[in-house]
């Protein structure tokens, strides 16, 4: 049997969660050590290599600001970063602080308990490994669990099957190939423009249309960086104070409170702007279906002006009101579907019935393909957190503790699961504002915990029942007040996962999260409980 690791601070995951947390905790004297299933550093990014990809936040935004060192001397070359750049962007971290020295890849955690009496983390991992840590940082991602829907025959392919979650690391040749791609969300959106440009023909499976906004993705203004850069500490604590923190330029104007025209010319100039900011466009889009109905008509007439065939255009008209799923970003996707070999299918009306060794089979038709794409998306927010046997106080088990949805305290921490933490989990802005801001707030909050605790002499610390409880009617009261919660079958609520509590899990509004974190540290950590 191999000897134990003894550690302050275990972390799971070396992602930019991860790796955040590895810099600051150990800058603060602890011992730390990430464990990574992965080769590699950043997570997301390690693993979603399919073609096309790219963040849909902008890149001087989407980065971190912990060292003005850092965020001075890496230059982005687009205005979105592919992600190839977004990895090496990563790796250049790790090296900078010299982070790979405390990071043990190709390694999977499959068990974590607290064990009471000694007041520790017990762990093993899939080689058989043990491990203990007084404190658990659990950075396993909100997108990182990849769902694989259970269609019956999925192990007969005979062709190439991917999950553009589990992309290969070596380039796939589309030429000349019959590809299929099953779903039409941000993944599939981002990567259909491109491999219909090699494939000799893609057939595109649609169970529900999604909204998409153009990126109008372009080379780095160097001017724009210039100036942010030269303020950027200010442009960061600007952006922080935005509902999602990010630089979406936020409009005061409620859609019904304009004329037709000033309506049309205001979606008309957000449009052209591309990208997420196109939700901002009025204050109650979020909030008002009328509003909402006028985003959804004037998306409707782009969709209709982009494809030539009317009724190929009509199944691509989501029928959802916008934001209720997450939007998409893209390049060229609409307009791809005018080309002559690639084909748009409607599952609603022919859904498929199961996977062949050929291809797959629909109610109506048989498809023959070489490669077949899952662009099926992720177990979202919780999967990856239950995926590993956790078990706290009296042996009880997240799964349990999670049975009715994921109760939490700010996203961060549970009743009976002492000295473990998330980061952007359940319960906390996470998915719904800039990951990279939520990450590196998360990080300080908790290094700030342990700080306390150590200047307090406690050993334990976990949210008391009763914050819990009230934290997880707060982040649902908040989302019932918004359209986010309602009208469609969105990962935001689990409801993309057969079986998965439908419970609405992002905390809406990143200022008013962090103001009620400040607030409870300095109300001595309200809501927790030391031991
Ligand atoms: O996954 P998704 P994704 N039969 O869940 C369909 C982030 N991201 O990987 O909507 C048939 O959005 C499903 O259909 P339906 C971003 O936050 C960011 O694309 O459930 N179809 C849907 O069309 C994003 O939201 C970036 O009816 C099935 C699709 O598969 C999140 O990751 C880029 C099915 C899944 O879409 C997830 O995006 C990429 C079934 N059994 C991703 N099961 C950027 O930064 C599922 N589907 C730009």
């Amino acid at each position: 049997m191999s000897r134990k690791k003894r550690l302050d601070v275990v972390v799971v995951g070396a992602g930019f969660a991860g790796m955040y947390a590895l810099h600051k905790l150990r800058s603060r004297g602890l011992k730390v050590l990430v464990y990574e299933a992965g080769s590699g550093v950043g997570g997301t990014w390690y693993w979603n290599r399919y073609p096309g990809a790219r963040c849909d936040v902008n890149s001087l935004e989407y980065s971190y600001q912990f060292s003005e060192e850092l965020q001075q001397e890496w230059n982005w070359s687009e205005r979105y970063s592919p992600q190839p750049e977004i990895l090496a962007y990563a790796n250049h971290v790790a090296d900078r602080f010299d982070l790979i020295k405390d990071i043990q890849f190709d390694t999977k955690i499959t068990k974590l308990n607290f064990n009471e009496d000694k007041r520790l983390w017990f762990g093993l991992t899939e080689q058989g490994e043990k491990f203990c840590a007084q404190f658990c940082i659990m950075a396993t991602g909100c997108l990182s669990k990849h769902n694989i829907p259970n269609f019956e025959g999925i192990d007969n392919f005979q062709g190439e099957l991917l999950h553009t979650g589990q992309w290969p690391h070596q380039p796939i040749n589309f030429s000349g190939k019959k590809v299929g791609i099953i779903g039409t969300g941000s993944s599939a959106i981002q990567s259909i423009p491109i491999i219909a440009k090699d494939a000799a023909q893609l057939t595109v499976f649609q169970r529900t249309a999604t909204f998409s906004i153009p990126a109008y993705n372009a080379p780095m203004d160097r001017g724009y960086e210039q100036q942010i850069k030269s303020n950027y500490k200010e442009f960061r604590a600007h952006n922080s104070q935005r509902y999602a923190a990010l630089n979406n330029n936020p409009s005061h104007l409620s859609a019904m409170e304009v004329s037709e025209e000033e309506r049309e010319a205001i979606y008309e100039e957000r449009w052209l702007e591309g990208g997420l900011p196109f939700l901002a466009s009025f204050n109650d889009l979020g909030i008002n279906e009328e509003a909402n109905a006028t985003a959804i008509d004037f998306i409707h007439r782009k969709i209709k002006s982009a494809v030539d065939d009317p009724d190929i255009a009509e199944l691509l008209c989501p029928k959802t009101v916008i934001g209720c799923k997450r939007l998409c970003v893209d390049t060229n996707y609409y307009k791809t579907f005018n080309l002559e070999n690639v084909v748009l299918k409607n599952l609603n009306r022919s859904p498929i019935q199961r996977i062949t060794d050929k291809g797959l089979k629909t109610k109506d038709a048989e498809y023959e393909f070489d490669i077949l794409i899952l662009a099926t998306g992720f177990d979202a927010m919780t999967g990856a957190l239950l995926a590993i046997d956790i078990r706290g106080r009296s042996n009880k088990t997240l799964s349990e503790h999670w049975k009715d949805g994921p109760a939490n305290y700010l996203g961060l921490s549970m009743n009976r699961f002492p000295n473990l933490f998330m980061i952007t989990g359940p319960g906390s802005p996470s998915v719904l504002a800039n990951m990279m801001v939520g990450i590196e707030q998360h990080v300080d909050f908790i290094a700030d915990l342990l700080s306390f605790m150590q200047n307090k002499d406690k050993l334990q610390v976990e949210a008391n029942a009763d914050a819990e409880e009230n934290w997880v009617r707060l982040v649902n009261r908040i989302a019932d007040q918004t359209l986010f919660s309602k009208g469609c079958n969105s990962w935001y609520t689990g409801a993309n996962i057969p079986g998965k509590p439908k419970i609405f899990m992002p905390y809406l509004g990143y200022p008013s999260y962090v103001e009620k974190c400040n607030e409870i540290a300095a109300d001595g950590y309200r809501g927790f409980e030391f031991f």
